[in-house]
Order: C-alpha cells, then structure tokens, then sequence
C-alpha cells in the first residue's frame, strides 16, 4: 500500500514546464498569465498547484470571437474530417491517460484508482463514441445543422469528464465552444487545450476561460453563444434559465439529484451493500446522480443497516494517490464545511447518524470527511430532501412496493435511481414508475457514451450522451454547402 513516491511526479513536471501559471486558451494559444488570479490548491494536502488567470469581458468576448471565427471553416468540413478530429483527441487522452489522471487526483482529491478506471476511460469513450456521430449526423438527422458557437460551463466533481460531455457532441455536431471550468478544478481542461493543439484540431474550434461565477455569466450573457450548456448545482441552473430567457438561445441544464436507492427484502443485501458503497462513497459523494437516499424495506432493514456498517468500518479514506484509497478528499473546504453543516442540522432533525469507528482519527491536514449514514430519516426532512452533495447517506424504510415508489418520488429532483430485487416483475414495475432520467436495476452509476443522460423536474432538462444528446448541439435548417440535386 502507499503511493508510488515517483506518482506526482509527472504532474510536477508540468507545472514546472508552465511556471504554474495559466492564462487562458484562445484561438489555439495560451495567453499571458497576467492580470488577476485565482489559487488553485490540492484538496487533499492544501498545497497551492497553480494560479489560474481570471476572464473578464475582453478574454470572453476574445474567445467567442475565436469561436465564431472559426465555426464558419469547422461546420462546413465533412463528418469524416470531424470524426477525424475527434479521433486524434480520443488518442491523445488515451496517450496522456496516466497523467491526466494524476492530475485529476490532485486537483480534484478523487482516489487514483477512479481517475485512471473510470473519469479517464470514460473520457477517451466519448471522444470515440461521438467521432462515429460526426460520421453519421447528415445521416441520422436530415434537415438539421450545428447550432453555432456554445457556451459550456461545468462543475468540478468530474472536470475532465464534464468537459467531455459537453465538447464531444458538440464537435461531432459541428459547433465550437466557449468553455469553463469550474473554478476549483480547472487544471485537467488546461491540459486538455493542450491535447487539441497536440491533435491538430484548428485554432479557435475548443477554447478555454477561466474564473468562477461573474466569467460564467459573461459567457451565458453573451450575444456571441447559440448555445449554453450547464451542468451544475440547482441555483446556478434558475438563475441561467432567467438570464437566456427571451434570448433565443438554446438551453440544456443537468442539475442537482436526491436519487432514490431502493432495497427490496428480496435483494441480494451482499450485493446491495456493495451497491450502496458505489452510490455514495464513489467520488467522496460528490456526484450528482448519488444514491444518496435509501429506501429499504422494513423486513430486512435492520440486517442491512447492520452489514452496511460492518462495511463502513472497512472503507479506507485518505491519500487519493494511494492505489487503495477508496474515498478520497472532498473539492474543498467550503464544501467539506457545507457537509458538516448538514450533518449538523440532521442530527439536530433527530435523525440517528453513523459514522465508522475512525472517523475521529481521520488527517486533518486535508479536506477528510468520513462516510456517514443516518438512519430513521423522516421523508419530509431536510436531510431526506436537499442535496448534501458529499459520502453522507440517508435512509428510511418501507411497507410495501407502492410506498416505495410514493418515497422515492416525493423529491423536488428526479436524476437518477436504483432498484435493488431479485424479482424481476418488482424491478421493472418500479422502473416504469420511478420519476426519474436514469435508472439502474442492481446496479448503480453506470454511465456510456452512448447512454443518453439527464434529468426531470428539478434536475433540469436535455440529455447528454447518445442520440438524444447530439439532438442538444443541433437546429432545423439546411445546410448551405449541400449540393443540390441534379435535375434530370
Ligand atoms: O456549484 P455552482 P458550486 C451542487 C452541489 C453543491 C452545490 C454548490 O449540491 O454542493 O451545487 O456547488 C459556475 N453564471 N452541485 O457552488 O456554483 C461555476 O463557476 C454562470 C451539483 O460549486 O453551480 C462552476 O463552473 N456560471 C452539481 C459551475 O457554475 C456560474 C455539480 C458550477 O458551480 C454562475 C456541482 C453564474 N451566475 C455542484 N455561478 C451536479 N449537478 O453535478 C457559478 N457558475
């Protein structure tokens, strides 16, 4: 056990290489690191990695103008030469993988072990997967054309991953893009503006601003973007919907999620404790489509409580570079203190709270925070309705099928969730009347490029991935460089 000492070493290299300083990446160049910064720290050691320059209005207006520019050569090439683009970007991230997911780790504080076998692969995937949509968009969907120039503003629990979901169809439809990182983890994006240049993708298709809040709403304001594409919390999501009302510009939103984990007394409990450590602990809980909410039924709950914490006290928190870590640390600090705050108020709400045996003894050097389960949640409650967003999982029990579904919908949110039976009537029965985008039947947080991905009710609307996804990037309308058919 224990990182390999050499394991950061990569990434060091790269901040050395770049004087830890970024600027922004516009028409194919990196600017000057000038001007105002933000820090950008490791969550888990709280070690400063980089400083990251600001955009305002210039650097926005200079990248959608980079963006446009380019647009006008980009969306007139054949879907083979898109496709041959997104190839060489999958190649790339493939080539880079070890890196990007170390960098990964340490700007985000997610274990290694999900980095290199999940966010990286997932990433390569999509960039494939849509190369073969850039084939086929004349074909599959006749009478439309690339939206224009997009504005994509991501969040930071899957960085890399976001960002391509967000660039994949778009490219593969023929728009360019305006993109954000989220402001605590843009580092993997930067390394990514490097990949396009490395793949020889024209200067001006992706670029890259940073910044937090005031930059995103600088991109989603401007007249420049056809379409915005957000991914992030519920607040943000309303307040982009206000501000691109009236404007004509095309929206999709993948916001926040309280999904429903449901154990039938007839699960497989062995399974579903496993599954219930994939819902909430993966990505230290940080995921939008957790199962963070169980509901399981009254026979069998307390043998399932009792494996469950038996399983806790093993989950091993700490060092993400270290290869057994399982949860690491959480984005940052504000966000390690929202959790606690939440935690704070449930046991206040006289909920029953779990923590393993060590939690107290957990490093306090980095953003830690240990697994918690809370059982006897009321489904009114705080804690059974807003999004803790972190490993806190709660719960609550059931009578009969019917109340399950009644429990699993009474939510504002409607992303994801998971059946747990071995009675296949059962899990689809509750598969057709759960209110929500995906879901999973044993099994849980299961993502494809090909799957398509998103939300109800207040978890926001469009889907990403798939066909349906390509549908977001796309408009009526005919393209101008077909060739019109020879009369006979
Ligand atoms: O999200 P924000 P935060 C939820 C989760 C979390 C909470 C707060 O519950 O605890 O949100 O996280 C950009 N105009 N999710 O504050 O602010 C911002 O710079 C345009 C769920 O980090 O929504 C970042 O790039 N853009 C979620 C992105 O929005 C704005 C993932 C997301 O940040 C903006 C993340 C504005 N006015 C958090 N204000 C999920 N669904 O996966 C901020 N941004």
């Amino acid at each position: 056990y224990g990182p390999a000492p050499e394991e950061d070493a990569i990434v060091r290299d790269w901040l050395k290489r770049h004087k830890g300083r970024f600027g922004h990446f516009i028409g194919g160049k990196f600017t000057a690191a000038g001007g105002e910064t933000f820090g950008v720290p490791n969550p888990a050691t709280g070690e400063t990695l980089a400083e990251v320059a600001i955009a305002g209005k210039k650097e926005v207006d200079a990248a959608v103008k980079a963006a446009t520019g380019a647009f006008a050569s980009w969306s007139k090439l054949s879907g083979n030469q898109r496709a041959r683009h997104l190839y060489a970007i999958a190649r790339q991230v493939q080539k880079h993988a070890r890196f990007l997911a170390v960098l990964e780790t340490m700007d985000n504080g997610k274990p290694i072990r999900e980095t290199r076998d999940i966010d990286i692969p997932l990433v390569a995937r999509h960039f494939y997967h849509h190369a073969g949509w850039a084939e086929l968009r004349d074909e599959a969907f006749p009478g439309h054309v690339p939206a224009g120039v997009c504005g994509q503003i991501i969040p930071w629990n899957f960085p890399l991953l976001m960002l391509a979901w967000k660039i994949a169809p778009a490219l593969a439809a023929g728009c360019t893009v305006v993109l954000k990182p989220a402001e605590h983890t843009p580092l993997t994006a930067l390394a990514f503006a490097e990949i396009c240049k490395e793949a020889g993708l024209p200067a001006g298709v992706v670029n890259i601003v940073n910044g937090g809040g005031e930059t995103g709403a600088l991109i989603a304001g401007h007249e420049g973007i056809a379409k915005l594409a957000f991914t992030g919390s519920t607040e943000v999501g309303r307040i982009l919907r206000k501000q691109t009302a009236g404007s004509g510009k095309k929206l999709s939103l993948e916001l926040g999620g309280k999904s429903p984990f449901i154990v039938y007394a007839d699960a497989d409990l062995d399974a579903a404790v496993e599954g219930v450590v994939d819902a909430i602990w993966f990505n230290q809980g940080e995921v939008c489509c957790a199962g963070s909410r169980a509901i399981v039924q009254e026979g069998v709950a307390e043998r399932f409580y009792a494996k469950l914490r038996a399983r806790m006290e093993k989950l091993r928190v700490g060092d993400p570079l270290d290869k057994s870590t399982d949860v690491g640390a959480v984005v940052a600090k504000v966000q390690m203190e929202q959790i606690a705050a939440r935690v704070k108020d449930g046991v206040a709400e006289g909920a029953a709270m779990f923590q393993p045996s060590w939690a107290s003894k957990l490093s306090t050097k980095g953003c830690f925070y240990p697994p918690t389960l809370f059982t006897d949640v009321m489904p009114a409650s705080k804690l059974a309705q807003e999004e803790i967003f972190g490993p806190v999982l709660v719960s609550m029990t059931f009578r009969t099928p019917g109340e399950a579904i009644q429990l699993a919908n009474n939510s504002r949110y409607g992303l994801a969730a998971s059946i747990w039976s071995q009675n296949l009537d059962t899990a689809f029965d509750a598969a057709r009347r759960l209110k929500a985008g995906v879901v999973w039947i044993n099994s849980t947080n299961l993502f494809d490029a090909a799957i398509p991905f998103g939300g109800y009710k207040e978890s926001g609307f469009g889907r990403e991935g798939g066909k349906e996804g390509m549908h977001e990037y796309l408009v009526p309308g005919w393209l101008k460089t077909a060739k019109p058919a020879a009369i006979a």
